[in-house]
């Protein structure tokens, strides 16, 4: 049995290539990792800045995937997804900003695996104001192609009204699937949000709707939808990420502006979060920093993203992996940064 990585070559994703080894190339930036273990394979999905070095805004159009089986040797399977695959997605700016997203699988009745991408993206409003919501694609395979079953948004700025100066309250989607088959989503910027998630997890649970002659989603009902908002924990920017880990959930998130990463637990997925504290401090270049965490071959991981490449910055990150180790009773040391 090979040993787990305690130290990594950080930033781990640097090069976008023909080369599946990610060696040589030219420099790529990605940001926001959000990781699905399945069969021995980590599947990391990150989003990509394309940002020109210089200014000051995303610039975000796909999602890539990367792959590994040691999480030292990555191999790059490109461009997934694009904002351009959802057909409501467009900004203000006609564009579509690709931001934070999950991925998770689960067996369907016939015990087929299928792949559900949630996303944020600009668009979908139907007060024609413009700003972010979340969607979902959905493939039978983890390299996609990935396709939209709501052809609508699962969550958009009506939902959130409370904060109505904030059009991009509604980012960063993160999905846990518990012990019990019980779904829920978790999203947010400043607030953060749950709600549970139909069995098919594509629908809120309680969503009402109708279907058109073409299958699409119309008269959407969130009447008796229960959207809940977490208010037990201190600084919560963005970035939700829940795990389950020695029977404890954890919810790591990124906290305060220039950010760091702080992290909560509790005896259930539905809270009551208990706030531990920051594991990890603002990193240089960078003001956001996008925590997961997850398990792989018996160890616990934590990725999120740096400014560590040759002209990096808050628009052209890069994704980074370094090891948890939990204290006796389940809290979690500071994290130890580590580059080779
Ligand atoms: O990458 C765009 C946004 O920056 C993400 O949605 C946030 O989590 C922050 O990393």
């Amino acid at each position: 049995l090979q040993p787990l990585p305690t130290i990594f070559d950080n930033p781990i994703i640097r090069y976008d290539t023909e080369d599946p080894t990610n060696k040589i190339g030219d420099i790529i930036y990605t940001a926001d990792p959000a990781v699905m273990v399945k069969d021995d394979t980590v599947y990391l999905y990150s989003t990509h800045d394309e940002q020109a070095l210089g200014t000051n805004d995303y610039r975000m159009y796909d999602y890539r995937l990367w792959t590994s089986s040691d999480l030292i040797n990555w191999e790059n399977k490109g461009a997934v997804l694009r904002y351009s695959d959802f057909d409501w997605a467009r900004g203000s700016d006609k564009t579509g900003n690709a931001y934070a997203h999950h991925v998770i699988h689960r067996k369907d009745a016939s015990g087929k695996s299928k792949y559900f991408f949630y996303v944020t993206v600009e668009g979908g409003q139907t007060n024609g104001e413009f700003g972010f919501a979340i969607g979902v694609a959905v493939s039978d395979s983890p390299e996609g192609p990935f396709e939209d079953p709501r052809a609508m948004p699962m969550i958009m700025l009506e939902e959130t009204a409370q904060y109505k100066d904030h059009s991009w309250r509604n980012i960063d989607p993160a999905v846990f699937i518990d012990d019990d088959g019980r779904a829920y989503l978790y999203w947010g910027n400043k607030q953060l949000w749950w709600v549970e998630l139909e069995n098919d997890l594509i629908h809120l649970k309680g969503e009402k709707y109708t279907l058109d002659a073409q299958g699409k989603m119309q008269n959407r009902d969130l009447s008796n939808v229960k959207i809940n908002a977490v208010k037990t924990l201190p600084n919560f920017e963005e970035a939700p990420y829940v795990s389950k880990h020695n029977g404890i959930y954890y919810l790591v998130y990124a906290a305060g502006f220039p950010e760091s990463i702080a992290y909560a637990t509790s005896k259930s997925a539905t809270g009551l979060w208990k706030y531990q504290g920051v594991i990890m401090e603002p990193l240089p270049g960078t003001s956001t920093i996008h925590p997961a965490m997850f398990e792989f071959k018996g160890g616990t991981f934590l990725a999120y993203h740096n400014a560590d490449l040759p002209d990096g910055g808050s628009y052209r990150r890069s994704v980074a992996i370094d090891r948890v180790y939990f204290n006796k009773d389940g809290t979690i040391k500071p994290i130890v940064r580590t580059s080779k």
